[in-house]
């Protein structure tokens, strides 16, 4: 079949937009019909070329939501109709990873999905004959798309796509962060630092928790106004005080419990580690950095009990927490709305990205 999708040609270029083709879903696979996708500070950093597994031609996307369209051979937990979020994070339930119950990273397919391929090691884009690749399994800047069963979560039929897709990345990694990878206890100290759209949901998280402090730091100080509204009882910009670190540590009476850094960078990981308490500080790292980068700070952080952890989708096992947190959604626990600052066709993508870029957005939502 052929589909509408943006494709990322080669790093630094505009996505075009083309009629691609799409081969059926083979053994294990599920064809879905992607009703809505928000654009990730993640797909951008994959689009810069600052992604050591970022491939082209390849269409991005991975924070969709939509409708089972055909089921391939042996699947048998999905059917047509059914609503999915598809997870660049499956889970396969099987694998040692999954076994062991201490991650969320399911690695039944990572190797062919880093590779921008399906299990199987082949790509179901094509374009004239020319293999398009795959993107996190997920590739939602397509209308259509082939994903493996382990790698959808059946959602309920009454959420709104062009809300929950945010689920599909932002929202799951910013609130699982503090729930499933840091399990923040009320009462909590906690930092954010990158009040952008993953930041914003640890400071939701943090509220859902029963967090005392949520201090929410930024350069940017439009981000005010908006964190506060999501539960964040203090404001930082860190270009009007001397020293982001000691103004924590005077807000925290001696250090954040827990800190988040949201922003991909690795002075700021620093700081964020750097602003714990001592004896049981803890600072997860979210952001993604860019290939080559590395995080550095004196032992003696660790030595004198801070812990330098990280977190990918929010620690979320997919197909058993993405549903709950859709859930919670509908029910009113936590807000998505005021966060999708902008909605565009697949068309207008390119000017997401800028939004992004130019600290306009928190998201961008394309709706198909
Ligand atoms: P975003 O662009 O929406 O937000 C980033 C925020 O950081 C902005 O508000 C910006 O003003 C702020 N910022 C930039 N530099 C700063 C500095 N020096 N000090 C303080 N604030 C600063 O991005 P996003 O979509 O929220 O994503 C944030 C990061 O999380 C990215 O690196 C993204 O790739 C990563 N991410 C990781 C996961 C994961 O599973 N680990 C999932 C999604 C996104
Ligand atoms: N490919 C990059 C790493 C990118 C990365 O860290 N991805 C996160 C999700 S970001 C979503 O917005 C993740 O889940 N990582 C775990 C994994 O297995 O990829 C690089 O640096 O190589
Ligand atoms: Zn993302």
């Amino acid at each position: 079949m052929k589909t509408r999708a943006a494709v990322a040609w080669q790093a630094g270029q505009p996505l075009t937009i083309e009629e691609v083709d799409l081969d059926g879903p083979k053994a294990g696979e599920v064809l879905v019909e992607i009703k809505a996708t928000g654009i990730c500070h993640t797909d951008y950093y994959t689009l810069s070329g600052a992604d050591p597994e970022g491939l082209f031609p390849a269409i991005l996307g991975h924070e969709g939501a939509g409708v089972v369209v055909e089921t391939g051979p042996g699947v048998r937990t999905l059917a047509p109709g059914d609503h999915v979020i598809p997870l660049y994070t499956p889970e396969c339930r099987e694998c040692k990873f999954c076994l062991s119950r201490k991650t969320n990273l399911c690695q039944a397919i990572r190797t062919t999905q880093g590779r921008g391929l399906m299990p199987d090691s082949s790509a179901r884009f094509s374009l004239n004959g020319q293999t398009i690749l795959h993107y996190m399994g997920t590739s939602t800047f397509s209308n259509y798309v082939v994903v493996p069963e382990i790698a959808l979560a059946k959602i309920r039929k009454d959420a709104p796509f062009d809300k929950v897709c945010y689920i599909g990345c932002g929202v799951t990694t910013g609130i699982g962060a503090v729930v499933f990878t840091a399990k923040v206890e009320a009462g909590a100290n906690v930092a954010v630092f990158g009040l952008g759209g993953i930041g914003l949901n640890v400071i939701q998280g943090a509220r859902m928790v029963g967090a005392d402090r949520i201090i929410g730091i930024d350069i940017n100080p439009a981000r005010e106004s908006l964190a506060r509204e999501f539960g964040m009882t203090h404001f930082i910009n860190p270009n009007e005080v001397d020293n982001i670190v000691d103004a924590v540590i005077q807000l925290t009476d001696g250090g954040a419990d827990y800190s988040f850094e949201c922003i991909g960078n690795t002075q700021v990981m620093r700081q964020a580690l750097e602003c714990t308490h001592k004896g049981w500080g803890r600072s997860i790292i979210i952001g993604v950095a860019e290939a080559g980068a590395e995080i550095s700070t004196r032992p003696f952080q660790l030595v004198t009990g801070r812990k330098w952890e990280g977190s990918a989708f929010g620690g979320a096992r997919g197909r058993s927490d993405v549903p709950k947190i859709v859930d919670w959604y509908m029910e009113g626990k936590i807000k998505i709305d005021p966060l999708i600052t902008h909605t565009l066709k697949l068309e207008d993508i390119n000017e997401g990205f800028r939004l992004m870029k130019a600290g306009e957005s928190i998201r961008s939502v394309v709706i198909y």
